[in-house]
């Protein structure tokens, strides 16, 4: 075989939860570039049809669902839709995720639970609907997307970190669980991206310098950048194809060093 052929996708289905835009766009794109068939979903009509036009800008046929990824049922259908309209899911990426920042004590219990249930609870329901399709086809790729917040804290992010935390945990078990099915289950641990979710840790000052966090950030990177959405194609092109068929239950980082790196030295 071709080197290359180990990173097709022809003729597979991948769904990307959260695809309209962002770290999953950017993924999609990747896969899609790869040959494969790319389903997303947003929570809104607006978003899934600004998504579909950005997906026709870089020359991707697209196919967009609105689905809250923490309803069950929403999911259920979507699974069942896809499999009758397109065919069975083959690779599942569970992208979708929002982030509160809000010291631990002053978060209520409504906003830590939100966090947790579309963070963690939801690539939980998404992997299920989708893990009876790949056993009865003979096997499957589910990538979850980590965190940096998978091995580190700090402040104001406690939910956050306790889902992505979780998340890492429940990529290794549906690999333990699944892997004699050949369904192969892998995490990305994104650095820090430059994608609306970030956009607050980047904001310009009121005198016009760059955010604290900036400067921060690019001290603790190795690489000594934010990274772009771009960084992420490859590791998801690897994770969601034939040459990661021996690769279970692994975390693969892509933040320019970050956990590899105690700081700069004074
Ligand atoms: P983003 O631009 O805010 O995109 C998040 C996506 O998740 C949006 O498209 C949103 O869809 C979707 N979403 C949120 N809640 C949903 C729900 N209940 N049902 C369906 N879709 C939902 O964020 P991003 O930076 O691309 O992040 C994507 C993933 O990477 C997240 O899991 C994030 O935690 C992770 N991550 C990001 C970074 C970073 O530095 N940016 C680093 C590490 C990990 P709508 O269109 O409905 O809003
Ligand atoms: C934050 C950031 C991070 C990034 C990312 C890092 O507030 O610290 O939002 O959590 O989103 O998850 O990998």
């Amino acid at each position: 075989m071709n080197t290359m052929d180990y990173f097709s996708l022809k003729g597979k289905t991948a769904w990307v939860t959260g695809g309209a835009h962002g770290i999953g766009f950017a993924m999609a794109v990747g896969l899609a570039k790869a040959g494969a068939t790319i389903v997303f979903n947003s929570r809104t009509q607006e978003s899934v049809d600004k998504g579909l036009k950005s997906y026709e800008k870089e020359g991707v046929k697209a196919h967009g669902f609105v689905c809250d990824v923490t309803d069950e049922q929403a999911v259920q259908a979507l699974v069942q839709e896809v499999q009758d309209t397109i065919g069975v899911i083959d690779i599942l990426f569970n992208n979708a995720g929002i982030i509160k920042r809000i010291p631990m004590t002053q978060m209520s219990a409504e906003d830590f639970r939100e966090v947790v249930d579309i963070d963690l609870t939801a690539a939980f329901l998404c992997a299920k609907a989708v893990l009876p399709g790949m056993i009865e086809k003979g096997g499957g790729k589910i990538v979850n997307i980590c965190s940096m917040m998978s091995e580190l804290g700090r402040e104001t992010v406690s939910a956050y970190a306790a889902a992505k935390g979780g998340l890492k945990m429940l990529t290794k078990n549906i690999a333990s669980e699944f892997a004699d099915r050949n369904i192969q289950c892998n995490g990305i641990g994104p650095g820090y991206i430059a994608t609306p979710q970030t956009a607050p840790l980047r904001e310009k000052q009121a005198d016009g310098s760059m955010h604290p966090f900036d400067s921060f950030l690019r001290a603790r990177t190795p690489a000594g950048r934010w990274g772009e959405t771009e960084d992420l194609v490859g590791p998801a092109v690897f994770l969601a194809s034939r040459a990661s068929d021996f690769v279970n239950g692994h975390i693969l980082y892509v933040d320019g060093g970050i956990l590899a790196y105690l700081g700069k030295t004074p």
